[in-house]
């Protein structure tokens, strides 16, 4: 479980470093100890990132990729955009009808073929091969449409081509591209993504599907088997990973590494299992497939031996930003529901839109949906502004939209009573829905691990160095004032907080005063959480869960005070309601950020951590409740 083979040698437990950095406290210079200064990319031989993720973790606040709120569109893909919308949104406002798909099971040909004719399956293959060549901002936004009305839906053309050929568009060769990019998008020929298997879930990496070259050199022969496949009775192109024999070149000997492959349904060999029976996405056709003997041309490699893992990785990564975009338009369907009901339903002579508990519902409603759709739209944004290191940032937005999702469709099912518990009003099959996204494309659980500990790792490297440095100062005197000040200020107290002020607008100064103090207190805890735990954090996940939480809150305020100061600045009439909206995520978010780092020191909390553990221990071994019922019966 969780090898994170990558986070070697990090801090260890009686480090001197806060010794150290306290020494140096006093004869750092002024200028370097500026909390809001970008870090300095020549002096240290850690690979820098530009991420405002991975620099939270050393307590800085790396602004280029949060401030100011992307605005990525040209005129003529907003034109563009505006073209696709209204014809899409029309369709599934007259043509698809979810409740039916949900209640058959599948979506009905005349449907798919709806969906093929508007373009929507191809909305990022290049128009030369096929395709409407969107950008990924463009796409958030038909996912937006999509997910307002019908997640099983948006699962069938996100399974395509979030993931499913998004493989080929990364990293296929020209040659990859000509051949199966217009097969995906004019030929019409579904697409899948074969990852999971009985025993590999989360644990990407141990799955056993292997494929074997053959005698010939010509192809590779796969056998094994996958489960869950989104698309997997009706998919004709398939990126499968399995695991190959790979030689390595300095010793000679074997050992599997995982490859992708590009798997034609006709290449034979292949059988679907009949298509699972789930609790929501019923429209999504959703089964096993199984591999005997499938003769895959060497040419259908994607991403070069050996490489699956990664292949895998950054094909989940470039399509998480899809989801919490679908998942922002699920939040405003049901929102709009929530405020119909709300704003004409009569109770105790009054209509219920007016008492506090409605109010207070509504609010919070409307901040998730507002910060989910904020993280949605900055994550494609970078990623349109060339970005290449989002990968925290796609998993926070995953996992924010799909919790946010859920709390959101649940009290819009609270606010209708009874009216929202039944099925013609719809609300049912959108919870049933989206219980799933919380599940797949990594789990919560699972992306908060990834979370924490990737960022571990980054503020490690940069301690390490730190370390390091220290064996010859006299070399690395510019490497130790940047690094050591930094944290030695924060550790003693004395400022260090990064400044957000310049980037915000003046009436969101004292937000982002909080939200500046979450990302100084984050650094502190992460430096005290390497140095108390070393390399054993990685067993630690009641702790990794809090900085997690405290990571996630901290981006979101972030994010949202990038975009309500757009908004405001461009005095747009929303500017007052996004102000309060903001205000009120930021005193919480940054309230709940110093709850988590308090509690990670925290000896009660420690404790109770590990009487969690014994708790959990206990019902494990009894296999069920452990006492008796209070009767004794
Ligand atoms: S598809 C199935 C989804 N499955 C998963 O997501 C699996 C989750 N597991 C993992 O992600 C990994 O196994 C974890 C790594 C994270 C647990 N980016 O030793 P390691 C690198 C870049 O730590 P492990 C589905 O559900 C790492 O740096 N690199 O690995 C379909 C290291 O590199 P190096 C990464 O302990 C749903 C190496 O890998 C990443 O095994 C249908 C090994 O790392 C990363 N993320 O655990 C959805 N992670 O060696 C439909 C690791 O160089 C969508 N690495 O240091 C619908 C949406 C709607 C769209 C709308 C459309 C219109």
């Amino acid at each position: 479980m969780f090898r994170f083979s990558r986070l070697v040698s990090v801090p260890q437990k009686g480090s001197q470093l806060n010794e150290i950095t306290s020494r140096c406290l006093a004869t750092a210079p002024k200028a370097a100890t500026k909390g809001e200064e970008p870090r300095a990319k020549s002096s240290s031989p850690v690979k820098e990132s530009q991420s405002f993720m991975m620099n939270l973790f050393c307590g800085v606040a790396e602004t280029s990729q949060v401030f100011p709120y992307p605005d990525v569109l040209s005129a003529e893909q907003r034109d563009t955009l505006g073209m696709l919308c209204v014809p899409t949104a029309k369709f599934f406002e007259e043509v698809n009808d979810p409740a039916k798909n949900d209640a058959l099971e599948r979506v009905e040909e005349a449907t798919l073929n709806g969906l093929w004719d508007l373009g929507v399956f191809c909305l990022q293959v290049p128009p030369d091969l096929g395709g409407l060549g969107l950008s990924n901002t463009q796409y958030a936004k038909l996912g937006e449409i999509v997910g307002s009305h019908d997640l099983g839906v948006s699962v069938t053309l996100g399974a395509h081509q979030s993931i499913g050929f998004k493989g080929i568009l990364l990293f296929g060769t020209p040659e990859q591209k000509a051949k199966y990019l217009p097969r995906v998008s004019t030929e019409r020929q579904m697409a899948a993504f074969c990852l999971t298997e009985p025993s590999s879930g989360s644990d990407a990496g141990s799955i056993r599907s292997r494929a074997v070259l053959s005698p010939d050199g010509k192809h590779y022969i796969l056998n094994g088997s996958k489960i869950w496949i989104s698309n997997g009775g009706i998919a004709e192109i398939m990126t499968v990973f399995a695991r190959t024999p790979v030689k390595d070149e300095k010793t000679g000997s074997e050992q599997d590494k995982v490859t992708a492959f590009i798997v034609e349904r006709s290449f034979g060999g292949i059988t679907s299992s009949p298509p699972d029976k789930k609790m929501g996405i019923k429209a999504s056709n959703t089964t096993s497939l199984y591999f005997e003997d499938v003769k895959i041309p060497v040419e259908n490699v994607l991403g070069g031996v050996g490489n699956g893992f990664k292949v895998a990785m950054n094909i989940l990564n470039n399509g998480r930003f899809g989801m919490s975009a679908t998942l922002s338009g699920t939040m405003r369907a049901a929102i709009k529901k929530a405020v119909e009901h709300a704003t004409t339903r009569v109770q105790f002579g009054r209509r219920i839109e007016s008492y506090g508990t409605i109010q207070e519902k509504l609010a919070r409603m409307a901040m998730l949906q507002y910060v989910t759709e904020s993280l949605a739209y900055m994550v494609s944004g970078n990623m349109d502004r060339g970005s290449v290191d989002y990968q925290l940032e796609a998993a926070i937005s995953k996992v924010f939209a799909s919790e946010a999702a859920w709390t959101v469709t649940d009290e819009a099912i609270q606010i209708l009573g009874g009216m929202g518990y039944m099925r013609d009003c719809g609300l049912e099959r959108v919870l049933r829905d989206i219980r799933i996204f919380r599940i797949f494309e990594g789990t919560n659980d699972i992306l908060r691990l990834f979370i924490a500990l990737t960022g571990i790792q980054y503020a490690g490297a940069h301690l390490r160095e730190l370390q390091k440095a220290f064996k010859n100062p006299a070399a690395n005197l510019g490497l130790i004032f940047e690094e050591a000040t930094k944290r030695a200020i924060r550790s003693v107290g004395l400022g260090g907080v990064p400044s957000l002020q310049q980037y915000v607008h003046p009436n969101l100064a004292a937000s982002a005063g909080l939200a500046a103090r979450s990302i100084a207190a984050f650094g502190t805890a992460v430096e005290s959480t390497l140095v108390k735990y070393g390399q054993n954090v990685v067993e630690e996940q009641f702790v990794l869960n809090r900085l997690a939480n405290a990571a996630i809150d901290t981006y979101a305020m972030v994010v949202v005070l990038s975009r309500a100061s757009r908004t405001l600045k461009n005095s747009l009439p929303t500017s007052a309601h996004e102000q309060h909206m903001t205000e009120v995520w930021c005193s919480e978010a940054s309230d709940r950020v110093a709850r988590n780092l308090e509690s990670i020191g925290n000896s009660h909390v420690l404790s109770n951590f590990s009487k969690m553990s014994s708790i959990a221990k206990n019902l494990c071994e009894s296999g069920q409740i452990v006492q008796n019922n209070p009767l004794n019966l």
